[in-house]
Order: C-alpha cells, then sequence, then structure tokens
C-alpha cells in the first residue's frame, strides 16, 4: 500500500488499482499561438507545469500503474459540438475553425495534440472527449471498470474546469482521487487555489491533493518494502 502524505489527510493506494490520468496536456492550451492564448489567456502559467507533469508520468510509470491522456477533441464533421459551446463568449477563434496550429480542437489536428515531452507511450490509453469532463460521452468508465481501478490520481489543464470536472465525476461514481498540486495549472492563478480548498473542504468532500514529491517519496517508500 502506498501512503501519501496528502491533505486534508493521508491518501492511500495500491499502484495495481490506480489510473494516473491526465487531462488535456494539449498544444493549444499550452503553447504560444494556439486556442488557449486566442481567449486571452497567459499560456506562460500552463507551459510551467510541463516538467512536472512529465515527472509524474515517470514516476507512475515506474509504478507500473494504468495510464490515461485526455485530449479536449471534437469530430472534424463537429457532429459532436454544441452550437452552445462552439458560439460562447463569441470568440475570435471557435472551435473547429482554422488556428495557427490545424483545425481548432479537432481530433487528429496537430494543436490537439499532447505537448511533446507529455505524449503517450505505447501501451498507455488516451481519451478524446467533447465535454469538460472525461466521463461524459467517452469509455473511460467501462475503461476503468476492466481494469478494476479504485483509485485516480488527476494531472492537467485547467484546474478548474476540466481537471475539477473530472474529479466531481470520479467521485460521483466512487472513486477516491487525489489532485497532484503542482502537475495541474489554471489560467487564473486565484481560481488553482480556491479549487484546491474546495476539493479537500469537509474532510475530502471531492478528494485530496498532494505534491508531485509527496507523491514520489511515497512510492519510493512502497518500492523499499518490496
Ligand atoms: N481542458 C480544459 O480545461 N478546457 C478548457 O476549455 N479550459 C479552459 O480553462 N478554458
Amino acid at each position: 500500500m502506498v501512503i501519501v502524505k496528502a491533505r486534508p489527510y493521508d491518501y492511500q493506494f495500491s499502484p495495481e488499482k490506480t489510473a494516473l490520468i491526465v487531462i488535456d496536456m494539449q498544444r493549444d492550451f499550452i503553447e504560444p499561438g494556439g486556442f488557449g492564448e486566442t481567449l486571452g489567456n497567459n499560456v506562460k502559467l500552463l507551459a510551467a507545469i510541463v516538467p512536472t507533469v512529465k515527472r509524474l508520468l515517470d514516476a507512475c510509470r515506474s509504478a507500473a500503474m494504468t495510464i490515461i491522456h485526455t485530449r479536449e477533441a471534437h469530430r472534424p464533421d463537429l457532429s459532436d459540438l454544441p452550437p452552445a459551446k462552439r458560439n460562447r463568449g463569441n470568440p475570435k477563434l471557435r472551435i473547429g475553425d482554422e488556428g495557427a496550429m490545424g483545425r481548432i480542437l479537432i481530433a487528429g489536428e496537430p494543436g490537439t495534440d499532447i505537448v511533446r515531452s507529455c505524449a503517450p507511450l505505447p501501451g498507455e490509453i488516451v481519451i478524446d472527449k467533447p465535454g469538460k469532463g472525461a466521463f461524459y460521452a467517452t469509455a473511460l468508465g467501462d475503461i476503468l471498470r476492466l481494469r478494476g481501478a479504485t483509485h485516480l490520481l488527476f494531472a492537467g489543464v485547467t484546474t478548474e474546469v476540466c481537471v475539477q470536472t473530472t474529479m466531481r465525476e470520479a467521485n460521483d461514481r466512487g472513486y477516491d482521487s487525489l489532485l497532484i498540486e503542482d502537475a495541474t495549472e489554471s489560467y487564473f492563478p486565484e481560481f488553482k487555489r480556491a479549487t484546491m480548498e474546495m476539493i479537500r473542504a469537509q474532510g475530502a468532500v471531492v478528494g485530496w491533493t498532494a505534491t508531485c514529491d509527496q507523491l514520489a517519496a511515497a512510492l519510493h517508500a512502497e518500492a523499499r518494502t518490496r
């Protein structure tokens, strides 16, 4: 059993029953010139966590955990894109439009892909999702059930949008979830801070939080007992 010094209290999991879910580490949210920047956001904030997400991926790979990557990605014919989502906020560029890195958030386009250093390795699972939550209109629930997963570790972007939505979906489905504090980021630092607090409030009402180092230390301690 791995025991992480987490907040609001220790988080315990068995690696063989745990999946790491890395949410939407996509070029269009993280790289300059992409969709995130056209929405008026400072993408440097998100780019700063890329090395930590990579370190987290490597730690979980070493522990032979299930690794799942998600992408916010729509069908090229936009048949899974609600007009409300496409039109909201009347932005300069909309989902499906031609952007600096291909059609924005469309499956198979360069900007929709995951940033190079966090790219999935062969054998890792990649889920394209049309919504903010990764359980909505995807096979994630079935995949986790087939793997016998009971615990989920979360990282990725953005903290209060796709990451928090997915953690809340997971909570209602009975998973114990840990959010890695320095492997997630928001375009709005105050929203990230608030999300950390609301997740672990009321005795982990949504889940737990810990740093990548706290998780790595717990994995090392467990590995020494084998
Ligand atoms: N992945 C994700 O969070 N998608 C978003 O649209 N996030 C924003 O913060 N806009």
